[in-house]
């Protein structure tokens, strides 16, 4: 049995869902759409968060190491454009690529984190740790920046990268939220390219990012069109 808890609207299980999806692999979705209680969500992980992945009889959490262990244990198609990567770092190059992926996964919570204040009801204007958070975005990404040999190219050169894909995710969840915080792709020209080619493989397309703002009640037909209530 595979099977991956997930809600629509996390940056973390979109990367996994895009790697299950490049990877080619079936799994049962457990799409949250409203926040279930701390028992249900303690049921599937102490960490309380999503995603939680179900595989051959394993139970594993946090997104970096749910993408480590599908790269460990399934094989990615070997003929092809632009084709995943068969490991999250490269031979010989594991402690770079480890701190890429670890760079973005921070990246990744500072977004989040600013995002989940705001709808607690505390902007990050407002907060000196939130604000902390965004100034620590453009530093961010600016070392990753520099990471990129050039703007055709991801992390790992020609093949796609975990990296290439949760970095995807995150700005693009960032893009996608009225969080108020200026990307300023202008200054990080490989990252917006990078962003433009992911986005437009159908795995980023068959789990798009969702707009989502506090009014957002669902989504139209095509699952991605945002429904507001009528006044
Ligand atoms: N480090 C975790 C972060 C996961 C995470 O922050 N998930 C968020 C959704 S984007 C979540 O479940 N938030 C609920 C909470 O923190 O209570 C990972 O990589 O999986």
């Amino acid at each position: 049995m595979r099977a991956l808890r997930y809600t629509l609207g996390s940056p973390f299980a979109r990367g996994v869902r895009i790697l299950l999806h490049e990877l080619d692999l079936e799994y049962e979705h457990q799409a949250e759409l409203t926040t279930p209680s701390v028992e249900e969500r303690a049921s599937a992980s102490p960490t309380l968060q999503v995603p939680t992945l179900w595989d051959d009889g394993r139970t594993l959490w946090e997104s970096g190491l749910i993408a480590d262990y599908l790269l460990t244990t399934y094989t990615p198609a070997t003929e092809g454009i632009g084709l995943l990567a068969p490991t999250i770092a490269r031979p010989g190059q594991e402690w770079e690529d480890k701190l890429t992926l670890a760079t973005i996964q921070t990246l990744g919570t500072a977004a989040t984190t600013i995002s989940q204040m705001k709808w607690s009801g505390v902007r990050w204007q407002e907060n000196d740790y939130l604000t902390r958070g965004q100034e620590r975005l453009p530093h961010l990404l600016g070392w990753l920046e520099r990471r990129l040999p050039d703007a055709d190219s991801g992390f790992f050169g020609d093949s796609v990268s975990v990296q290439d894909i949760f970095l995807t995710c995150h700005l693009s969840f960032v893009a996608n939220r009225p969080l108020e915080l200026a990307l300023r792709e202008q200054d990080h020209p490989r990252i917006a390219a990078l962003g433009k080619r992911m986005e437009a493989r159908p795995s980023f397309i068959d789990n798009p990012i969702l707009w989502w703002d506090p009014d957002v009640i669902g989504y139209g037909p095509d699952g991605r069109t945002p429904l507001y209530a009528k006044n």
